[in-house]
């Protein structure tokens, strides 16, 4: 029997509220910008994949808009006509003719990989590895940009059983109002409560000394990416000082990253997400590489909706040890998914998607809905 062939690659727009401001360091966000990738066989089978970044062109250098265009123009052609039960050949035909592109790169393979899924009645986690859990740890960032409200929301998740670790956003405002925001917000919640900080890149080397420092005082036990994501000497210098443990984030863009910092002893944990890495085989070969150095695991998002939180899901229930669990919430995030049922939390827990390619039904109607092209569009961000 000859192998379906793809027959089309569609790309859409979204724009999905969030149920709060997100504030960053770099940006804040009251909605979140999803491209949508939908991929059809001749065999009638159709997978999706999800390109999402934060903040326009403030997190990385990949916006909504520049995913889609790369994949209209550049990506379709070379992917028309190709066998659609070759995943890996598509991707390698991706990368042999186009440089960078990781978020849109990693849509493609997640629709592909949904729609090969799909095809043979297995999760996408069969396709990546296999999987070794069937539930994720998840925590929730803290960023409404002030001290009480934030308690006040981490205090319901607890009550709620939804999660019990949070990570704070801070760099944006200054280092003693950050600590004494951290602080806070530790002694709030309490010893058996994991608070880790995020900073996005925006201190300088010598700030980052001093902030982790304090922020080890206080009770914060993992900070983030502190410095820009290039001097990887100075990441080098602070994790070889540090009192608690230090993360790679926008430093990690797939397995030679992971391996040059690994060999600078850079960070003692990575924080694997699908979008930079350049998609879910990437990412595997990215957190292997983590393994064979004893750097533990961490399973990050780009704050993507379902599709991109359920093949996130899906590559992360295939690693055998994920010492801080994942950031998996961006589903929630959003005041209302794409998803015709919702991706179950419980018990500070996500349950990984038990049905055939990413185990998820999205929801027509609110495609029409939420499309940016409908009625209604509305603004996206404020830069900060
Ligand atoms: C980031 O840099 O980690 C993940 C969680 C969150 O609140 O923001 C993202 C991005
Ligand atoms: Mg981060």
């Amino acid at each position: 029997m000859s192998s379906p062939t793809i027959a089309s690659v569609e790309t859409i727009i979204l724009e999905l509220p969030t149920v709060r401001e997100h504030v960053l360091s770099m940006a804040a966000i009251n909605r979140q910008i999803v491209t949508l990738v939908v991929i059809t066989a001749s065999d009638g089978i159709t997978g999706y994949g999800e390109g999402t970044t934060i903040g326009g062109l403030s997190y990385g250098d990949e916006s909504p808009e520049g995913i889609k265009l790369a994949i209209d123009t550049y990506f379709a052609p070379l992917l028309i006509g190709l066998p659609a039960d070759r995943v890996g050949r598509a991707m390698a035909t991706l990368d042999g003719a186009i440089v960078g592109n990781r978020f849109a790169k990693c849509a493609v393979e997640t629709a592909l990989l949904d729609a090969q899924g799909k095809r043979l009645g297995v999760a996408v986690s069969e396709l990546v590895g296999g999987r070794v859990r069937d539930a994720l740890p998840v925590l929730w960032t803290l960023a409404s940009g002030n001290t009480a409200f934030d308690v006040a929301e981490a205090e319901r998740m607890l009550a709620d059983r939804r999660h019990n670790m949070f990570k704070l956003k801070i760099g944006k405002r200054d280092l003693i109002d950050d600590v004494a925001h951290a602080g806070a917000i530790k002694r709030a919640l309490g010893d058996t409560v994991s608070i880790r900080v995020d900073i996005n890149q925006r201190w300088t080397e010598t700030v980052a000394r001093r902030g982790i420092a304090m922020l080890a005082d206080v009770g914060v036990d993992l900070v983030e990416q502190p410095t820009p994501y290039r001097n990887r000497a100075a990441l080098a210098r602070l994790r070889a000082d540090a009192a608690i443990p230090l993360m790679a984030d926008e430093a990690l863009h797939g397995p030679a990253d992971a391996f040059d910092l690994a060999v600078r002893a850079a960070a003692q944990v990575y924080s694997i997400k699908i979008a930079q890495c350049g998609g879910l085989s990437a990412a595997r070969a990215t957190a292997e590489t983590a393994r064979a150095a004893g750097i533990d695991l961490y399973g990050g998002t780009m704050l993507e909706a379902g599709v991109g939180t359920a093949a996130s899901a899906q590559l992360f229930s295939t690693f055998t040890s994920l010492a801080y669990g994942t950031e998996l919430f961006g589903s929630l995030l959003v005041r209302d998914d794409l998803l015709a049922e919702p991706l179950v939390y419980r018990d500070f827990e996500l349950e990984v998607p038990q049905g055939p390619g990413l185990g998820i039904i999205l929801d027509p109607d609110k495609i029409a809905r939420f499309r940016r092209d409908a009625p209604t569009p509305r603004a996206t961000f404020t830069a900060r």
